[in-house]
């Protein structure tokens, strides 16, 4: 995924700072040891139980902000872009590259949040633009409540997937680095998300789908997760 701003600008690219973030690293070897990590597996463990998949890798590489602000991440719930639950048998694992400060973007998180519902996400209207899939929650407003998660090379946080977390801009001239997956019990289910507050993020992923790929629109999000999800303990029992 590139940066909106770096993107329009006149690095090539191949250039590394056009790249914002890789995802779906689970069939690179190397990557995908950190989704395996039993210093990693023993704390999801107590979420998921002893079934669990990988369900969404992320290679985070915040780059420099060009000025427009477009670095930040809005305030989100993991969940918007899930259609499998339950959310408590769901947990992210987020670990620091690098130190991680409120200058070089830290999350930022919204303690107590992951106990209430699942609010509706679009794009924020953002001046300088906003990067794609970046969904927020609409007019959020809680700037007050937020705790800045600094953090050193290694540390790792886990949140539920109903925490609402962001990230703010890197005014550094370095990247911001940090690798996260998502994890699921493979003893969950897939939920229909056509008629909920989700249904703008499947439009969004069948179009992605369709330009990438050539699918058409019966492809579903379950289809895509289904696809996506990689075992890495435990059986494969049902998503
Ligand atoms: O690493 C970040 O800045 C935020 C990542 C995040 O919340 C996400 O990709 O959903």
């Amino acid at each position: 995924m590139r940066d909106v701003t770096i993107s329009k600008s006149e690095y090539d690219s191949k250039n590394e700072k056009m790249v914002y973030k890789m995802q779906d690293f689970q069939e690179d070897k190397e990557l995908f040891r950190y989704c395996t990590l039993p210093e990693i597996l023993k704390y999801v463990e107590c979420f998921t139980g002893p079934n669990i998949l990988a369900m969404h890798t992320m290679m985070i590489n915040k780059p420099p902000d060009f000025g427009k602000k477009t670095t930040r991440h809005p305030f989100h719930q993991d969940l918007h872009y899930f259609p499998f639950r339950p959310s408590d048998r769901i947990v992210c694992a987020w670990t620091a590259m690098e130190h991680i400060d409120r200058n070089n973007g830290c999350l930022s998180v919204l303690p107590g949040t992951h106990k209430g519902p699942l609010q509706p996400h679009d794009y924020p209207q953002w001046e300088g633009g906003v990067n794609i899939m970046f969904h927020g929650i609409q007019n959020f407003k809680d700037y007050d409540a937020r705790v800045h998660v600094e953090m050193e090379k290694g540390d790792t946080i886990f949140f539920h997937p109903l925490l609402i977390h962001g990230s703010g801009q890197n005014k550094t001239q370095g990247f911001r680095k940090a690798i996260s997956c998502h994890f699921s019990s493979a003893d969950g289910y897939y939920i229909d998300v056509k008629g909920t507050t989700q249904e703008n993020i499947e439009k969004e992923l069948q179009g992605i789908a369709s330009r990438a790929y050539g699918l058409d629109d019966s492809v579903t999000m379950k289809d895509l997760w289904k696809f996506r999800a990689r075992l890495v303990k435990g059986e494969r029992t049902n998503l």
